[in-house]
């Protein structure tokens, strides 16, 4: 029966767990609201022809409701709309919060094409390669303008804004090729700022993702033998900037705060800021710490983290953030900051 419905409506293909409960609510949506159009076009139908006016001189009668068909025509959509409110919601928080487990990946949208970055690698540009039936998460941000990362076929969209960080994720359903647009308009190749999202077997996944990886380890390692660092993973970039940066200045990774607090077992916990709010930190908030530090001071530091918005580039800030995400809680790392 939805068959029919989803062809009427013109709506895209469903391939992910998204997809279906969000054209369910659409259905309601439609067919409430149809099937009202389609009371009143026949109530009002009947009144033309039932209380025309017979005379020139005719007037209408005064007419005043009972009290029980006001509370009727008030009740009615009310629970109508709290319906699709509980529903509306309930989904929502399902799609803003991605499961703990979920596979994350990389998106930087830029004029005009669509970057995919695996933390321990390989680099794609414009397909995104992912395993069917496990949740993956894409953080997302823009090199230049706002593009928008929107997959119709998993009923996903999300802006990329440059400097921070957004978050999405998905369940493909079932394998195949899906197109990817940008869905924010960005420049004069908007419409041809395209992209594909294969979603394949999960042993293939694994098997696809592992020989890109000793592909661009070798090309790397090709041109140029010497350096050590074609391996290098997100994290030890991470580390490696972390260095270069001067970041251990202020910052140490051994659990005890020095000018500016400790990094180890900071992501996903619980920051107190200057203005008493606690948030979580997250790759967005990691990110914002780093481009726009005085958004969000966390409480109890005399020095201010400087800014690093245009100091560094948006895989340095994700390498940043990957090794901060490495350094978690439990066992201390003998010294600070190699
Ligand atoms: C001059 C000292 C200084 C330097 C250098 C510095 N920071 Fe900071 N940083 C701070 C202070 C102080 C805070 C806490 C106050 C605040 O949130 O602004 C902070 C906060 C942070 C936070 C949030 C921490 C939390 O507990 O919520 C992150 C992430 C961060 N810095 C990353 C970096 C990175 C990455 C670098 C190097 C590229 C760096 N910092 C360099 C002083 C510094
Ligand atoms: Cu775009």
């Amino acid at each position: 029966m939805t068959q029919w419905l989803r062809e009427l409506l013109f709506l895209p293909e469903r391939a992910s767990t998204f997809a279906d409960r969000v054209d369910a609510l659409h259905y309601q949506v439609f067919l409430t609201t149809m099937g009202v159009w389609a009371v009143i076009t026949l109530v009002m139908g009947y009144f033309f022809v039932r209380f025309r006016r017979k005379r020139v001189e005719q007037s209408t009668e005064p007419f005043h409701p009972p009290l029980s068909m006001e509370v009727f025509f008030v009740a009615v959509p009310l629970v109508v709309f709290l319906g699709w409110f509980t529903i509306g919601f309930r989904d929502f928080t399902w799609y803003r919060n991605p499961p703990p487990d979920a596979i994350d990946v990389y998106a930087t949208g830029k004029k005009w094409m669509w970057k995919f970055t695996y933390p321990e690698g390989p680099n794609a540009i414009d397909t995104l390669h992912v395993p069917v039936g496990r949740p993956v998460r894409v953080l997302i941000t823009s090199r230049d303008v706002i593009h928008s990362f929107f997959v119709p076929a998993f009923r996903v969209k999300q802006d990329a804004i440059p400097g921070r960080y957004t978050e999405t994720w998905f369940i493909a359903t079932r394998t195949g090729v899906f197109d990817v647009f940008c869905a924010e308009y960005c420049g004069l190749s908007h419409s041809r700022m395209l992209g594909k999202v294969v979603v394949m077997p999960v042993e293939e996944f694994e098997d696809w993702r592992a020989a890109e990886r000793e592909q661009s380890f070798a090309a790397r390692l090709d041109a140029d033998p010497t350096r050590d660092e074609a391996r290098a993973t997100l994290v030890t970039q991470g580390e490696r900037l972390a260095l270069e940066k001067g970041c251990g200045r202020c910052h140490t990774v051994d659990g005890t705060p020095h000018l500016g607090p400790t990094w180890r077992g900071l992501y996903r916990s619980m920051q107190t800021l200057t203005t008493g709010e606690n948030v979580v930190a997250d790759e967005a908030y990691l990110t914002r710490s780093m481009m726009n530090p005085g958004a969000q001071k966390v409480a109890g530091y005399f020095t201010d983290m400087p800014s690093y918005f245009g100091l560094l580039t948006n895989a340095e800030a994700a390498a940043l953030v990957e090794y901060i995400k490495s350094l978690k809680g439990e066992e201390p790392a003998p010294g600070a900051m190699r």
